[in-house]
């Protein structure tokens, strides 16, 4: 018989049980990272506690004096990291970042070209039967934008046939969402974007995943290559908590400042706001150093998980140019079975369908992929060597089916070295340290 104190003590004891875990194991899920620890503190403020509709200075609550002044920041910052005009930072995470952009630049009944789930598209992006959230909150009819299952990118030439066709059947595109969870190369929104703006389209760019990336001078610049608008979440590359964010022009400032409020957020999560603040203080000055060495991580793990013999997509172009690559991983199971093993010896990945995978009948619990992406282990200051340890972890799991508790105990012992986070100004508290303050 438990009574509410009991209750109490069990969840605050999960809690501090999670960050154990976390201290022993190697994360790599794509869309997850580390914040540093002055991330962390703004998260616990009164920030959380208040209320703040509106736009700093303009607020339908009082109250906000400093809120303002933290806000302003934000968008100053980001401006700067995103060589950007206008900046919202009141999207609460990276859906509702993309429900600002289907309300300001599209009406329900709208045709809208994404990728599809299977091909990396997210599920903000996903067709009304799908339940995705384009057409089934927004309305959109979603047509699919090609993949080159060989190259893991839009084929541009098929992409160009369809927007046309679409505008000459009179359901011309008018948005075209870039962008994707598997995003190993930059899309081509260059290649694109005249096409889509000549059936008056708007160019859409998706940056959850490469946000991190774009700020720090890799991957690909969207503003500068045609991009109109740009959503983002602030915690997968980019290394703040999560929230979310629109990048756009100035042209468009007041639609999307209305898409968002009152439309999409009543109040934003100011605590979330001046963690981001700080995340991109981070990045201006880290950014950079940070953002190559994920890239080199990334293609350091995928070579060497290719050399014990997965089955690494995309080897003849370098496996990737981001923080992700995807593995055809059906000659040792399924991709849920995979990831479940894995975590039993502490190794966390994440299931993911391959392009082709529904075709051949696979489904997303037990697809033929898996996904792994490097953000979080190269906060954590690991290097190019490290990337081949754990290759040689996930190889003994998989391949050589060494008993999961003795691999689960040498990635204990491979982790002890790496309790702090990098890239940040003061990082005297460890990364996973659980905080009491009660
Ligand atoms: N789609 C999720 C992922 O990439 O893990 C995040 O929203």
């Amino acid at each position: 018989m438990s009574n509410s104190r009991d209750e109490y003590n069990y969840v605050l004891s999960l809690l501090e049980q999670h960050h154990k875990w976390f201290q022993e194991n190697i994360p790599l899920i794509a869309s997850e990272n580390i914040p540093s620890p002055a991330v962390r503190e703004a998260l616990t403020t009164d920030f959380g506690n208040r209320y703040a509709e509106g736009w700093p200075g303009e607020r339908v609550y009082a109250g906000c004096r400093f809120i303002d002044q933290v806000e302003n920041k934000c968008i100053e910052l980001m401006k700067r990291l995103f060589k950007a005009e206008f900046v919202d930072v009141r999207p609460i995470s990276g859906v509702v970042a993309n429900l600002v952009v289907y309300t300001a630049f599209t009406e329900p009944g709208d045709t809208m070209m994404a990728l599809s789930i299977p091909c990396g598209g997210h599920i903000t992006m996903g067709k009304k039967e799908l339940g995705g959230t384009a057409g089934a909150v927004h309305g959109l009819i979603v047509e699919y934008l090609p993949l080159d299952y060989k190259e893991l990118n839009i084929d541009v030439d098929k992409a160009k046939q369809r927007i046309e066709k679409l505008a000459a059947e009179g359901k011309p595109p008018k948005l075209v969402m870039f962008g994707a969870s598997v995003f190993p190369f930059p899309h081509p929104i260059k290649e694109l974007a005249e096409t889509i703006r000549s059936i008056g389209g708007t160019v859409g760019y998706d940056a959850a995943h490469v946000a991190g990336l774009i700020a720090g001078g890799q991957f690909q610049d969207p503003l500068r290559e045609g991009a109109d608008v740009v959503s983002l979440s602030t915690h997968k590359t980019l290394f703040g908590p999560q929230h979310g964010g629109v990048l756009s022009w100035e042209k468009y400032a007041e639609k999307i400042k209305r898409a968002t409020f009152p439309g999409m957020v009543s109040n934003h999560h100011l605590h979330a706001v001046a963690g981001v603040t700080i995340a991109c203080a981070e990045m201006l000055e880290f950014g950079r150093e940070y953002a190559s060495q994920i890239v080199k991580n990334a293609k350091a793990l995928a070579q060497a998980l290719y050399e014990r013999g997965f089955n690494v997509l995309a080897e003849h172009k370098g496996f990737t140019e981001s923080h992700v690559m995807i593995v055809d991983i059906t000659k040792y199971g399924d991709g849920g079975t995979i990831e479940e093993t894995l975590e039993k010896a502490n190794i966390i990945i994440n299931r993911n369908l391959l392009p082709w995978d529904i075709k051949e009948g696979r489904h997303f619990q037990h697809p033929g992929g898996i996904r792994l992406g490097v953000s979080e282990v190269t906060r954590l200051g690991m290097k190019e060597s490290e990337m081949v340890e754990i290759a040689e972890f996930i190889k003994r799991v998989i391949i050589d089916k060494e008993p999961l508790e003795k691999v689960r105990a040498d990635v204990a012992e491979f982790r002890k070295d790496y309790q702090k986070v990098h890239y940040c100004f003061e990082n005297s508290t460890e990364a996973y340290k659980y905080i009491k303050i009660r």
